[in-house]
């Protein structure tokens, strides 16, 4: 072979192990770009979704606080709107004896101790159940208002802005008197905060046994000479009524609870009840009377369940009450 022909051979080889090392770089710059791209994506995504959660959050916690003002400002519309005498509503109905049944027996009571006095404006008879024979009306039923929920419904609590601004003062004191040995009135309601004032206008002693409980008291026992009064202070409110008595005259007992809102009565002759300027929306009506219990359909669902409505008065259909005579 002559040199010039070899010399052309070592080019063409060399050129041509050049061309193949030329594309065998290739693949390796395609893999490293691949690899580059396949980073940016990932590292793209990352931001994206960075940015997405970013968004999001603080999408989140302003709805959050939207809500909250949306609520406060509701909350605060609604106090404002109670101000005024039209956005509250009253609610009334009468409770009634079965129509079915024979009305309760009354007898005369059998006074044992100071019959002279006890009995000089007339007989005492028996009083758990007062029934008006002509309407059928049950008198000393207590009613009173009670949250909606199950959850709460036996729960004494009440809110400060479910209270009619002209009731929002506690009255200071409640007297019941006893002159002629029964309590006047015998079955006692009243706002927790406000003192109960036993008196005794009589011309004998008279004794106050109130039996309220370890818990939440008063658990006393005290004797009140004629023409005195005894100041039992504040009674803490609880969802079932306390009894009370004279230990020293035997028939006289009757019951009483104390209730933190003005929204509760108690039932006259006729089976009647009103109550005023309490707040719309809905409640339960809490139906109680010492000879039946509650009106309930059992005991951990009690009362009515009723809707007031602002500037109108709402009449509550109360099921007729019977004596329970087992
Ligand atoms: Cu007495």
């Amino acid at each position: 072979m002559k040199w010039p022909m070899l010399l052309a051979l070592v080019l063409v080889g060399l050129l041509a192990a050049g061309c193949k090392d030329t594309p065998r770089e290739a693949p390796k710059d395609d893999a490293q770009a691949r690899a580059k791209d396949e980073a940016d994506k990932k590292a793209n995504e990352e931001r994206k979704k960075k940015e997405d959660e970013g968004n999001k959050k603080p999408d989140e916690g302003q709805k959050k606080a939207d809500d909250e003002e949306k609520k406060d400002g509701e909350a605060k519309k609604q106090e404002v709107a109670l101000v005024q005498d039209k956005e509250w509503g009253t609610i009334k109905g009468k409770i009634t004896y079965d129509a079915k049944a024979k009305l309760p027996a009354n007898p005369e009571v059998n006074v044992s101790t100071d019959k002279p006095f006890c009995t000089a404006k007339g007989k005492i008879y028996r009083d758990e159940w007062v029934v008006d024979p002509k309407t059928r009306g049950v008198k000393n039923v207590i009613v009173w208002l009670s949250p909606v929920s199950l959850k709460d419904h036996q729960k004494m609590d009440w809110p400060a802005t479910l209270i009619h601004p002209k009731l929002k003062d506690v009255p200071k004191r409640l007297v019941v008197d006893q002159p002629v040995c029964e309590f006047m009135p015998r079955i006692i309601v009243l706002r927790e905060g406000t003192d109960l004032v036993f008196k005794n206008s009589a011309k004998v002693t008279h004794n106050v046994s109130v039996e309220g409980g370890k818990l939440l008291g008063p658990q006393l026992n005290l004797t009140i000479p004629p023409e005195k009064e005894l100041d039992i202070g504040v009674v803490k409110s609880r969802f079932v009524p306390i009894p009370y008595k004279c230990t020293i005259h035997p028939w006289m007992k009757g019951y009483l609870n104390t209730f933190k809102h003005p929204y509760f009565a108690v039932t006259n002759e006729k089976g009647e009840f009103e109550i005023k300027d309490a707040p719309p929306g809905e409640f339960r009506l809490q139906v109680w009377h010492e000879g039946y219990g509650f009106v309930q359909k059992n005991k951990d669902d009690r009362g009515i369940v009723i809707k007031i409505e602002g500037g109108k008065a709402t009449e509550v259909k109360v099921p007729p009450l019977i004596e329970d005579t087992d």
